[in-house]
């Protein structure tokens, strides 16, 4: 700030920094050592992306191997590798790093804050995620040696006892799988405690909790849900470790311990985690589909009741992915009836997005086409989801391709598409620029018609009796023509992420200058201007409703007047 009474004139550098060039290695420092929650969260964001790019050329291999019976575009074991790096780096990689760059990026600006309650912290977490996801894919040169040209894990991304034991699985794979999701865990804690404490302590004057975007509501459960579940996990790869360098017992059954209790620990972390993984496309729907409809979400309280309702649910029902292992019939009973409860809040959720959309003036930009796409699979999902609880259901279907086509609806029909769609309805916020419309419909059209193309198809082949995860099978079977069609779905699921990612890039350099508010929406983020300054708000803001920007925009009729 240039102030005449300092004692130095010109000590102070008054040249404002947008007009000042920066050196590429001034940029990359600012980045590197950013404390600042919008940075990180777009570090993130651009992180998770790269791995899902990763993730699908590895699904596309995998594909490529099964389009025809008894192919040999893969080895068996680079084809396990393969199935169980994809399924990791998309869980991992790919889901739990994107959502927390939308939560990270956004809760404060939500919430009216400057910034995360912990920003060092923040950072912290985010670089030991990374160097966690790093890892992992180090084990393809370190696995077992260069000279094995390494060896990614191959156990599946859940890792069953007693595959993982030293004797089925020498070498090192499996430790860089069990270390490198210890090492990304720390960072994801740090997240979701920064998260917790941001969401309690940072709002601004007015914000109560039932004001709060839904989106921030979301984002509450989830942390809490992260902290619960990360536990059981880590706890299972330190036991783990422990059994492969210290010679312990824990999942030996030859020495007493028990493969079922592995399957325990990672299943009680591993349901809840679809839940942390899906939770947030609910976060991005609500945002999305009030705003794109012209009206305020139906039933607010019922909306957040429902979602603390579907964690405490998603914690009592991990079991049903044990059916077939010989449980008594009354924990399957118990596991059927718990599993279908989660369909009550779950319910109320679909309803009230449709009572949101119901008499709206719907506009079709490409973010509503995402999410309207978002509400059909995700029902979709919810129905063979239902169908596979049923333990009788499931002990047919168990470890079959009907339930890889069942929590890929979940995982991209639901997940992916949220994202995406929450890509372009905040792209313009964090970058001034808009995505183009034109391409996004032509991303939009060429992904879902690949996404049915190949999981509907691929429900088929499991009814069938197709098992997951095998390398290749005989012509004789009736799987062929079917597994062609999910093949060449997959790949136009890839050039469709292809042209996002072609969007993006060309969106970045010459986009149309988005302003402040380009959808005309609602909520705190977008008083400030695309992208936001430092700070945020320059003033803090004050708010007296769900909708403050509505009620800036609309005096006459503001939300205050009508919210109990
Ligand atoms: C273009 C999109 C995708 C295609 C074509 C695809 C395809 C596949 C295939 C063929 C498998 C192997 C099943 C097996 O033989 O065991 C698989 C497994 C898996 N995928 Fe995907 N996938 C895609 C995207 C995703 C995404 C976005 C996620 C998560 C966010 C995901 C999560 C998983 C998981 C968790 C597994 C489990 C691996 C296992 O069974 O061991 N996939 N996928
Ligand atoms: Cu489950």
């Amino acid at each position: 700030m240039a102030d005449s009474t300092l004692p130095i004139q010109g000590a102070l550098d008054i040249t404002p920094p947008a007009a000042r060039k920066h050196s590429i290695l001034e940029i990359a420092h600012s980045w590197i050592t950013t404390v600042d929650h919008k940075k990180l969260g777009i570090l993130y964001t651009v992180f998770g992306i790269f791995w899902l790019l990763v993730g699908g050329a590895e699904a596309i291999a995998i594909r490529i191997q099964l389009a025809m019976p008894n192919n040999h575009f893969l080895s068996p074991q680079t084809y396990n590798q393969f199935f169980t790096m994809h399924g990791t780096t998309m869980v991992f990689l790919v889901g739990m790093t994107i959502i927390f760059g939308f939560a990270n990026y956004l809760v404060p600006l939500m919430i009216g804050a400057r910034d995360m309650a912990f920003p060092r912290l923040n950072a912290f977490s985010f670089w030991v995620t990374a160097f966690g996801g790093t890892l992992l894919y180090y084990s393809f040169l370190g696995g077992s040696g260069l000279y094995g040209v390494g060896s990614a894990p191959d156990v599946g991304w859940f890792a069953y006892a007693p595959l993982t034991a030293r004797a089925f699985s020498p070498g090192h794979a499996t430790d860089y799988w069990a270390i490198s999701l210890i090492v990304s865990g720390i960072g994801t804690v740090g997240t979701a405690i920064n998260i917790v404490a941001t969401t309690v302590s940072m709002r601004c004057k007015g914000m109560t909790l039932m004001r709060m975007p839904l989106f921030v509501w979301l984002f509450f459960v989830v942390s809490a849900l992260t902290l619960i579940t990360i536990t059981p996990l880590t706890a299972a790869q330190i036991m783990l470790t422990i059994d492969r360098y210290l010679g312990g017992h824990f999942f030996d059954t030859q020495a007493g311990g028990s493969a079922v209790a592995w399957m325990h620990f990672f299943w009680i972390f591993g349901h809840p985690e679809v839940y942390v993984l899906i939770l947030p496309a609910f976060a991005i729907a609500n945002e999305i589909i009030p705003v794109f409809s012209r009206k305020a979400i139906f039933g607010y309280p019922a909306m957040a009741a429902a979602s603390v309702g579907i964690a405490f649910v998603s914690l009592g029902v991990w079991a049903h992915h044990m059916f077939t292992v010989g449980m008594t019939s009354v924990s399957n009973a118990f596991f059927t009836l718990s599993t279908m409860l989660v369909g009550i809040p779950t319910g109320i959720k679909i309803f009230n997005w449709l009572a949101t959309m119901w008499g709206g003036k719907i506009r079709f930009a490409t973010p509503m086409l995402f999410l309207t796409a978002f509400l059909f699979q995700f029902l979709i999902a919810g129905l063979t989801g239902i169908m596979l609880s049923v333990s009788p259901w499931d002990w047919q279907l168990h470890n079959s391709y009907f339930v890889i086509a069942h929590f890929h609806y979940v995982l991209v029909g639901a997940l992916v598409f949220a994202i995406f769609g929450g890509l372009y309805y905040w792209f313009p916020k964090a970058t001034g620029k808009m995505l183009s419309e034109k391409i996004g419909k032509w991303h939009f059209w060429l992904f879902i018609i690949g996404f049915h193309l190949t999981f509907d198809t691929m429900h088929v082949p499991g009814i069938l009796g197709m098992p997951r995860s095998i390398y290749t099978y005989e012509p004789d079977r009736g799987w062929g023509p079917w597994n062609l069609v999910v093949s060449i779905g997959g790949i136009i699921q890839g050039i469709a992420t292809l042209v996002f990612a072609y969007n993006m890039i060309v969106s970045l350099r010459k986009g149309e200058e988005a302003g402040p508010d380009p959808w005309d929406a609602w909520t705190l983020e977008w008083t400030t201007s695309s992208p936001p300054p430092d700070y945020n708000f320059a003033i803090d803001p004050v708010v007296g409703s769900r909708r403050p920007l509505w009620d800036l925009k609309h005096p006459e009729d503001p939300d205050w007047k009508y919210e109990a």
